[in-house]
């Protein structure tokens, strides 16, 4: 068996494929959601699915198309993330009298979700190794004097992955903060916090500034560290619009991802029998984080070729919108080839290729993720990608601007609810006037202080909204010492996961209805609304029933355990419950660009929300312009016999949610416990290609710290030199709570220092 869990089948190992979607993508989304929901009800359900009548794809972020939408609006990843929710297996009581939280924690992730959605409240008592049935009063009862015996509400924190709904999360962060924190870390945290903090400090918004027509109509899409044939499939349809209009792509990425290549489209002819549609133009291979040495090339390069006879800079734009332009320029033009060229792994040569691309093209955007965001110069990384953009005015312009592509179907819409532990000063005077109470001022933890606050005994009940705390987060051991040494913890879940194994003294599980399924309360059936990557807000309508006649909705959960607390409130929470568009009334109230919400989505199903940049050109920053920023590089030096490890998604998961242990298009089957590594290295270093090595982590911080992951194979690929890659969240462990990004404290992911070991076990 090939991992240690005992259950997966022999690895096989292939070529990386040259193409994506296509038959196989048709073939696999049908085949997964026939096996777990059944044919019929499985395609009625696809049907639904991202229709304005439909629900909202709980897969991720991308957007549908404004207003309009095909007969299949959903790719074979939404499939699959819809058929793991609407699975007819259920865990019931049974399940966790025959199983203890010890046997549970050797089991996989894959193991653990399979097992179907939960049904009941589950609570773990004190010294007990069984979870046993509980009642939701009881369960709320319990949270409620665990809450009040804190010193105080910032001994408590409340977690919030990114498929709560604007409803769920809008009363979520009101019943915290009148609990009295702002203690509200979330996944975004660990994933685009690094694009908020960049983008808020250069153009004065922390989302993007574009529009799904404007990627269709970019001349050139620059796309960073994304792997969008995975973990954004329809991207690929947007990208080949974009083609077919006449735009070139560029790939920045030290992998020449297989959904970049060509893609065939399964809706058109073409896609089904002929070659598809070449995408990238231009592979860049990428060291890992080389791009601030890529971007101040690329830069360097635009301001070199600029003069009078060739503008190649929009000065009129800089002139008039932006600020500190000079300082930039001096500082770009002070760089030196060398260590650009050594830092990224690129030749001067491609870098200009690179440039052809813009200086060629009067409209460019930039699209990232997860490569860009998670490295200790995260915000650096946001911040020239931004002003590689000024300096062409490709910002605020059709066809041009800043797409950070979020991952999450909701995790916009939650920050835009006030989701966040450093909320605005607005947000809390609007808190303040709609609801009559004080706002605590003082801001919270975000998910690493948390960790630290739980070592230190300073935030003793936490209370999960979603997701798998334990499991996404860096360093699974110290994660679960914290989590032990909390007094109660608590997961709003759908299904099972590590973060319910991994517990304080006592804990909860709450099962909870996900995006599919009907929300029925006493007004009748709900209606909730999300946001997606580019600030167009939707409705989404549950179509299923329930999982289990004991579930109840997020929103239901949030407002019970709120009267629990505050029986006393002026807020109704019960009569919010029974309705959400009283929830949407006081959203309109307090949220910007939510004013006549219920009217609107009654109306249209969808709204866009205004944005200053893209709209107006208008830049709220301390300047009032958009801000060139002078980078610091701080270009990290290896041993010798040192690598350093991105850690990646595969094809067939969501995040922690492991579907299948393949990842068809970069040619692995039967395991997740690989480590990809370039031909040469693995030969100077003395290892050959199928080996089992074990992987050791250096943290330069805290060189004591270094840890061991047993027994991974080494698979050769083509990566650049001195890069490796494992998968997220079997190499979690490697990553030190002390390394994060400067200025977003986002886990560094993507630079974990490493070397290999020959395996002490090695079998094969
Ligand atoms: N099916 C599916 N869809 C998903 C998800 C999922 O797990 N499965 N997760 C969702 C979530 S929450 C998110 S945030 C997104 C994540 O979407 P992605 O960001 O696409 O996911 P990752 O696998 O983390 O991929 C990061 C990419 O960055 C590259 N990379 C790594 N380091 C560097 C670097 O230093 N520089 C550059 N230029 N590139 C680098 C990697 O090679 C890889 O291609 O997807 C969302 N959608
Ligand atoms: N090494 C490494 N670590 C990473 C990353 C990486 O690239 N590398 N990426 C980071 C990123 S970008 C992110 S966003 C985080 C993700 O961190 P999280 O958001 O915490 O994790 P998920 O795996 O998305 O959460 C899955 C669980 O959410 C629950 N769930 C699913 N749907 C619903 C729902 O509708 N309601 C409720 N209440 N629960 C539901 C299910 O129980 C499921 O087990 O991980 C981060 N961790
Ligand atoms: S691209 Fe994302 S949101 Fe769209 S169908 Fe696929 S997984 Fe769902
Ligand atoms: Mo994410």
């Amino acid at each position: 068996m090939s991992n240690r869990f005992g259950d997966a089948k022999p690895i096989k190992i292939q070529q990386p494929k040259d193409w994506a979607a296509g038959v196989p993508a048709v073939v696999s989304a049908y085949k997964t959601i026939s096996a777990k929901v059944g044919p019929i009800k499985g395609t009625k359900l696809l049907s639904d699915l991202n229709q304005i009548h439909g629900f909202d794809c709980p897969g991720c972020a991308w957007p549908d198309p404004l207003n309009k939408r095909s007969t299949f609006e959903f790719c074979e990843n939404g499939a699959k993330a819809v058929a793991d929710e609407a699975t007819l297996k259920r865990i019931t009581p049974s399940f966790f009298k025959k199983h203890s939280v010890e046997s549970l924690k050797s089991r996989s992730d894959k193991w653990l979700n399979e097992q179907g959605r939960l049904t009941q409240p589950m609570l773990l008592s004190p010294n007990t190794k069984h979870y046993q049935p509980i009642s939701w009063e009881a369960a709320f009862t319990l949270i409620a004097e665990q809450l009040h015996a804190l010193p105080n509400a910032n001994y408590a924190a409340f977690y919030t992955s990114g498929r709560a709904s604007n409803e769920a999360a809008f009363i979520y962060q009101l019943f915290v903060r009148i609990f009295g924190t702002n203690n509200l870390p979330d996944c975004s945290n660990m994933c685009h916090e690094s694009s908020g903090v960049g983008l808020t400090e250069t153009i004065g918004i922390g989302k993007g500034s574009v529009s799904l027509e404007d990627i269709e109509n970019a001349q050139a899409l620059f796309i960073f560290g994304q792997n969008p044939g995975s973990n954004h499939p329809r991207m690929l349809s947007s990208l080949q619009a974009a083609k077919r209009n006449g735009g070139k792509i560029v790939s920045i990425n030290p992998l020449d991802e297989t959904g970049l290549k060509r893609f065939k489209n399964p809706q058109e002819v073409e896609g089904v029998l002929g070659q598809g549609t070449a995408l990238r133009d231009l592979h860049l291979p990428i060291k890992i984080n080389g791009d601030m040495a890529f971007l101040k090339g690329l830069c360097r390069c635009l301001i070199e070729r600029d003069s009078d006879s060739n503008p190649v800079l929009d000065h009129a734009f800089i002139d008039t919108y932006c600020h500190g332009f000079d300082e930039f320029k001096q500082d770009i033009l002070a760089t030196n080839w060398q260590q650009i060229e050594h830092a990224s792994g690129l030749t001067q040569q491609q870098i200009n290729q690179a440039a052809d691309i813009a200086c060629e093209s009067q409209a460019t955007i930039c699209c990232w993720a997860m490569g860009m965001t998670q490295h200790k110069d995260a915000v650096a990384n946001i911040q020239l990608m931004t002003n590689f953009l000024m300096l062409q005015g490709n910002i605020g312009k059709p066809g041009a601007g800043v797409c950070p592509v979020r991952g999450h179907s909701n995790v916009q819409g939650d920050r835009t609810m006030g989701i966040w532990e450093k909320p605005s000063d607005d947000l809390l005077d609007s808190l303040e006037r709609e609801f009559h109470f004080l706002p605590p001022r003082e801001h919270g933890v975000d998910t690493i202080e948390c960790i630290h606050a739980m070592m230190e005994s300073k935030v003793k009940v936490f209370f999960a909204l979603g997701g798998n705390f334990y499991r996404a987060t860096p360093d699974h051991d110290r994660t679960a010492l914290a989590l032990s040494n909390c007094e109660l913890t608590v997961q709003v879940s759908t299904k099972l996961n590590q973060s319910h194994l991994h517990v304080g003294k006592s804990s909860l599980i709450l099962p909870t209805l996900g995006r599919t399924e009907i929300d029925r309360q006493a007004s009748g059936i709900q209606t909730v609304t999300v946001e997606n990557s580019m600030g167009v807000v939707q409705t989404s309508h549950g179509k299923i029933p329930p999982a289990s006649s004991h579930l109840k909705s997020e929103v239901a959960i949030v407002a019970e355990l709120a009267k629990h607390m505050q029986p006393e409130s002026v807020i109704n929470w019960l009569a919010l419950r029974d309705d959400y568009s009283r929830i949407r009334e006081h959203i309109a109230a307090v949220i910007p660009g939510f004013d006549d919400f219920n009217r609107k989505i009654e109306e249209y199903g969808e709204f866009v929300l205004p944005n200053p940049v893209r709209d107006k050109r208008v830049f709220n920053t301390k300047t009032q312009k958009a801000n060139f920023v002078v980078q610091t590089n701080t270009h990290r030096k290896l041993q010798d016999n040192q690598l350093l490890m991105m850690t990646i998604r595969s094809h067939d998961q969501f995040n922690t949610t492991i579907y299948s242990d393949n990842d068809r298009y970069r040619g692995i089957a039967g395991s997740r416990e690989v480590i990809f590594v370039n031909k040469e290295d693995m030969t100077s270093l003395g290892f050959q290609d199928g080996e089992y090595v074990d992987i050791e982590s250096h943290d330069p911080m805290q060189p004591e710290q270094s840890r061991r992951l047993p027994r991974f194979k080494l698979v050769t690929y083509p990566i650049p030199k001195g890069c490796v890659a494992g998968y997220y969240p079997e190499t979690n462990n490697l990553v030190s709570l002390a390394e994060v990004a400067d200025k977003s404290n986002t886990p560094a992911y993507k630079s974990i220092v490493i070397t290999l070991c020959s395996s002490q076990n090695d079998t094969q």
